[in-house]
């Protein structure tokens, strides 16, 4: 490991160890890598007998993140949650807040905080995008990281610490997710974090357990990409029906793309709203998504990254993004 990030562990370390108020947030609707990681870090905290408190807003929508909390409370495991409405109640002049897995004020689960406390951490692995939050205390971004749980888990690994099997499976659930099973954005750092994981516990069956996924999602998300084409040699287009999408079946539809020949990068379009057309792009890593998405009002990642454009219809933000495609050529 650099001395650099040995830099930053520490510094982490030692902002953890100063202040007595803890809060831990990553992004609206959470996903395994934000909560795989918060859960992860509240065990260290709770190691150096600190109090920490995991920022929640809504009720959870994901059925195995909710498996997973559950399960939490089955093994007689703890973690420590706030919600929203009480969450002013234990800020003060002390708090710090360290915010995972994204680094924009709006796309975090209660923005507001960020305004109101003072000491600021941010952790992310998303290629940081003018909209950043300002005024930070700590910050390490850095899109070479597969996800936040690597993070997590080097810096466990670092302090030689313990988490219990079961928190390090959801973080090793994270991990895989935001890699789709070590597709995208892995690299030697990425199966070591992956080792580690599986040398603190993590169960493997239980892992795939909770990547499971409801049948009937299945065939329907199967049924749409049968509709998929190729647009050149190497990108591949699925165009939705009129139906109002979720952001995520786009970006799970443009993942599952991405498996099959020649795809080198991927492309969802579909309506996310009544009046905003969503695309959503991946890419196996050698197509730069996140330029194309930019052109289009977009962002992301260099290999997974999307745009929401207003008040056209998807066959007129497919003629856009068709257009773009010429001009990259
Ligand atoms: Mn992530």
């Amino acid at each position: 490991m650099g001395d650099f990030m040995e830099e930053i562990f520490n510094s982490l370390t030692q902002l953890i160890k100063e202040h007595n108020s803890i809060l831990i947030m990553t992004h609206r609707n959470p996903d395994f890598d934000g909560m795989g990681s918060a859960l992860g870090l509240q065990q260290i905290i709770n190691s150096f007998k600190k109090e920490s408190y995991i920022c929640i807003n809504n009720s959870e929508k994901n059925n195995s993140l909710k498996k997973s909390y559950n399960l939490i409370k089955e093994n007689n495991l703890y973690f420590n949650t706030v919600k929203k409405t009480y969450v002013d109640n234990l800020i003060n002049d002390d708090t710090l807040l360290i915010i995972l897995d994204t680094h924009k004020k709006e796309m975090t689960e209660i923005p507001e905080l960020v305004d109101k406390v003072k000491n600021i951490i941010v952790i992310d692995h998303h290629i940081k995008s003018k909209d950043h939050i300002n005024d930070i205390t700590l910050s390490y971004i850095n899109s070479g990281l597969s996800s936040t749980v690597e993070f997590m888990a080097n810096y466990i690994k670092y302090l030689n610490k313990q988490i219990d099997p079961l928190f390090a499976t959801i973080m090793l659930v994270g991990l895989e997710i935001d890699t789709n099973n070590f597709r995208l954005k892995t690299t030697d750092k990425t199966y070591e974090a992956a080792a580690f994981l599986s040398k603190l516990g993590a169960d493997n069956i239980l892992k795939q357990e909770l990547l499971q996924e409801n049948k009937e999602i299945y065939i329907k998300r199967q049924k749409l990409i049968e509709k998929s084409f190729m647009i050149n040699k190497n990108m591949s287009l699925c165009v939705l029906d009129s139906k109002i999408y979720e952001n995520k079946d786009l970006a799970a539809i443009a993942e599952e793309l991405l498996q099959f020949e020649n795809v080198e990068a991927s492309f969802v379009i579909g309506n996310i709203s009544k009046d905003i057309v969503g695309i959503s792009a991946r890419s196996i890593g050698k197509i730069n998504v996140e330029q194309i998405m930019a052109k289009l009002g977009g962002g992301g990642h260099y290999t997974e990254a999307a745009t929401q454009i207003k008040e056209k219809t998807i066959n007129e933000v497919q003629e856009l993004l068709l257009n773009v495609l010429k001009e990259e050529k």
